[in-house]
């Protein structure tokens, strides 16, 4: 019988878990848990806490701890034989850190199988919350680390990417800084994605090549922490945060407790959890330079693989290292399916009437642009927050509708310009990937086709992929012919006449967005 892979995804809204067997290159199980709607215990607003300062976001670690049992108690009652599945991995919304007492180790050790895992590890945290990949509190950090590593652009070069608030290293010097007997208390710094790999092995796990590029304390061309920018964080960051992990290699067994609690084989292999975005590349199957994905999530995400990092980098676009060791660029946009769903209660719509209208409306709305803003952005950084429009005179539903989402799309398209990312084909993904209308749009603006593969959850199944590539000893190549197929009918083509008259919305777009920036 042939082997299974489990991949699991910790996203910002839910837990998912894919299930694919190698030989017959099935998909066998899918299924996600939205926290908020699974977990109204921890109170959380689209997987984060509500804070006064809307600047400052974090998320209940123990949620994702009841989530994972929840998912794996889920995953055997379908029927699974947990047995056959021969090695999980993961992935995680990237630059969430964990912050870990030094009791850690040893009640990761001796956990109960008999007991779920927030039960147990309650009292393991030396920050109760972890601030997720939306806070952007930390300019105060970024300024001062930047400053350090010699100014932005050098930042950029060593990091592969400027120091960014959402980034891990200013999010460790805030905590270091704000509250430094918590951070003396602190043994361990875990990314969201190396914390779930220590506990799937039931040891300490570094933070993967791929999460550790979104820290700023990587130097992205050698693979090991930049000295500078630890010290320039925080005291004794090193020893709190272990050596960086090889994303190729395995973590060995998986701990005792899942193979006593869920019937797991204690032989099936851990590999290492990465970022979701880096996972979401191999499920996507790009695996050479020049492929190119849009993910649709809580953020739009654009990215592609590079074989080399360009020499002029863009200051809104980040350098990582790939599972597959190659190098990935990415734009990430703040106001992804959050400001889309915003619109869509904003006039009670569901997302067939949301779709509905688009289609029913203007493209290119006579020349009218919408900056989609809902709420501060990050690509371009900006808290000049709102819905700010040109020449659309009090839009109707419609009207706003298509405004904002070809002003994600032409927002989008034009920094990937800015960034050499120039995709001549897209795979799209995530939540909103299901939604045709805008994925005309997408494939118009950006002038080129459109693909879908045949699930919305390209990180978990990147992550099962992850797992099977390495126990398998395939190629990337056959591995991604096994399970990237696209949906039959789903290749949307752009129409020629619709592109050339984006190309010039572009333009003005790009004016549009510069305007809006000089005068906040
Ligand atoms: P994340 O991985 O960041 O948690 P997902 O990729 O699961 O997010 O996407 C969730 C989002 O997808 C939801 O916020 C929802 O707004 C959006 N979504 C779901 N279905 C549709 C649809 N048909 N059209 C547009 N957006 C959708
Ligand atoms: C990427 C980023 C987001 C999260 C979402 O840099 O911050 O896309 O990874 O989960």
């Amino acid at each position: 019988m042939s082997r299974l892979y489990l991949g699991l995804d910790s996203s910002t809204q839910s837990l998912s878990a894919v299930v694919i067997e190698y030989g017959s290159g099935q998909i066998v199980f899918q299924h996600s848990l939205n926290f908020d709607a699974c977990f109204p215990h921890y109170n959380t607003d689209n997987g984060v806490l509500k804070h006064f300062d809307p600047a400052v976001v974090h998320a209940p670690p123990l949620m994702w701890l009841e989530a994972l049992d929840r998912l794996l108690i889920e995953l055997g009652q379908s029927g699974m034989a947990m047995d056959r599945i021969a090695a999980v991995s993961g992935s995680a919304q990237q630059h969430a850190t964990v912050y870990l007492k030094h009791g850690f180790l040893q009640d990761l050790e001796t956990l109960n199988p008999l007991l779920p895992l927030h039960k147990q590890l309650h009292s393991v945290f030396s920050r109760e919350t972890c601030p997720v990949w939306m806070d952007h509190s930390t300019t105060t950090q970024c300024q001062s680390l930047a400053e350090s590593l010699g100014g932005q652009e050098q930042s950029n070069l060593i990091t592969g990417s400027v120091v960014t608030e959402r980034f891990s290293g200013a999010q460790i010097k805030k905590f270091a800084e704000l509250e430094p007997a918590n951070y003396a208390e602190t043994a361990h710094i875990m990314l969201l994605s190396s914390f779930l790999s220590s506990l799937c092995c039931g040891h300490l796990c570094g933070i993967d090549y791929s999460d550790a590029s979104g820290t700023n304390l990587l130097d992205i061309n050698k693979k090991s922490w930049h000295q500078q920018a630890l010290d320039a964080c925080a005291e004794q960051l090193q020893t709190k945060l272990g050596q960086p992990q090889n994303p190729e290699q395995s973590l060995g067994n998986i701990h005792p407790y899942f193979a006593q609690r869920y019937g797991f084989n204690p032989q099936c292999q851990i590999m290492p959890w990465c970022g979701d975005n880096p996972s979401s590349a191999i499920g996507l199957g790009l695996i050479e330079s020049g492929m190119s994905a849009i993910s649709l999530g809580t953020s739009d995400t654009c990215f592609g693989l590079m074989s080399d990092l360009p020499e002029n980098r863009n200051p809104y676009a980040h350098s990582f290292i790939a599972p597959n060791n190659d190098y990935m660029m990415l734009l990430c946009f703040r106001n992804g399916s959050l400001a889309r769903d915003k619109i869509r209660c904003h006039f009670n719509l569901d997302w067939d009437q949301f779709a509905q209208l688009i289609s029913e409306s203007q493209p290119g709305n006579n020349g009218g642009l919408c900056l989609p803003w809902v709420s501060d952005e990050i690509t371009p950084k900006t808290s000049s927050t709102g819905i700010h429009t040109k020449g659309l005179d009090d839009p109707d539903a419609a009207v706003l509708c298509r405004a904002l989402v070809e002003g994600q799309m032409l927002a989008m398209s034009n920094h990937a310009d800015l960034a050499g990312l120039h995709p001549t084909s897209i795979k799209a993904t995530g939540g909103a990937s299901n939604n045709r209308e805008i994925l005309n749009i997408m494939a118009n603006v950006f002038d080129c086709p459109v693909e879908i593969i045949a699930t919305s959850n390209s990180s978990a199944l990147g992550a099962a992929m992850r797992a099977a590539h390495y126990l398998e000893q395939c190629t990337w190549k056959d591995c991604v012919a096994a399970f990237t197929g696209t949906i039959a009918n789903t290749k949307i083509v752009p129409d020629k006449r619709l592109s050339t008259l984006y190309h010039k919305l572009k333009t003005d777009y790009a004016s549009f967005e510069q305007q809006m920036l000089k005068s906040h």
